[in-house]
């Protein structure tokens, strides 16, 4: 028999790692609009869940509702689909109760910002340790196309045709604002790069919070489109320790994508009880 070099093993190895990650998805196919951004969102998660190696019994995956909420459906893991806005507290509570477990929150604009706005300042404040993904198409795609907690001022929307008349809110300064050790932003037309942040937010021991700007394909077709987003996206370069610069990117650069803020040093959750216990 023909020796095989190790290079030939190495090149089959490298093949074989890349489609593994189809483990991670379930046998449910995505309901989602052809082109929406969410595909992209989840290729990136599942190829970070492979490139950390996470089992899939290790791993859950939590929603509220929206198109962002059937998520866990399509994810080969533990998931809950919870109730709309309740995907922070029922991943936290979740963490608390299983630390061994790689808990992912996911949620839209409307769900974590509009309904769910309330457990923000709490999971953060906490620091407790779990991965927010915010599904950020600045409108809500499930209901067809009503302003949300991200929709910008004047644009017309299915619920304010002549115009939003609500300021939108900016999700990275309120992550930073609430306390949030680790801040990311990324896009989901990129899903290589959208995957280094996932997995760099996994790692982080704390609560991190990636807001993903993603199209809504169907119900907004002027602002956060594929376009725009293609034209205007950029990749920060940033000092990740830097609250006055991470502050100024939430102020000045809406576009910017990266990790924008990272406190390694603070302690999570659990391991403050732990001190605290001691
Ligand atoms: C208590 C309650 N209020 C309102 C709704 C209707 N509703 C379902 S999803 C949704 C908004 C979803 O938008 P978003 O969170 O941005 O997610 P997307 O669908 O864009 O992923 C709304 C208002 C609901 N299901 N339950
Ligand atoms: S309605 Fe919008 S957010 Fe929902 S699946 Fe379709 S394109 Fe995606």
């Amino acid at each position: 028999m023909e020796n095989i070099s190790s290079d030939y093993l190495d090149e089959q190895l490298k093949t074989v790692k890349e489609i593994d990650f189809l483990q991670y998805r379930s046998g449910d196919l995505p309901t989602w609009c052809p082109g929406c951004g969410y595909f992209g969102i989840m290729d990136a998660f599942y190829k970070a869940c492979r490139e950390l190696e996470l089992k899939q019994e290790d791993i859950a995956t939590i929603s509220g509702i929206g198109c962002s909420g059937r998520t866990p459906i399509f994810v080969n893991s533990y998931g809950f689909h919870t109730l709309h806005g309740r995907s922070i507290p029922v991943a936290s509570g979740l963490k608390l109760a299983r630390e061994d477990l790689t808990v992912f929150a996911v949620a839209g604009d409307g769900d974590a910002l509009g309904i769910g706005g309330g457990h923000l300042p709490h999971v953060a404040r906490k620091n407790i340790n779990i991965t927010f993904l915010l599904f950020d198409n600045s409108i809500y795609g499930l209901t067809k196309g009503q302003s949300s907690s991200t929709t910008p001022y004047e644009k017309k929307t299915n619920s304010h045709p002549v115009g939003n008349p609500d300021s939108p809110l900016n999700p990275i300064k309120l992550a930073l604002s609430y306390g949030a050790s680790f801040v990311a932003r990324g896009y989901a037309g990129d899903p290589q790069g959208l995957k280094e942040t996932i997995k760099a937010a996994t790692l982080h021991q704390g609560f991190s919070f990636i807001q993903i700007l993603t199209p809504c394909v169907t119900f907004d077709k002027d602002y956060r489109t594929w376009k725009n987003l293609k034209e205007n996206v950029y990749y920060l370069n940033q000092n990740e320790n830097n609250m006055e610069a991470a502050m100024r990117i939430a102020e000045d650069e809406p576009n910017g994508v990266g990790i924008i803020f990272q406190d390694k040093e603070r302690l999570h959750y659990q391991e403050i009880l732990r001190q605290l216990n001691n």
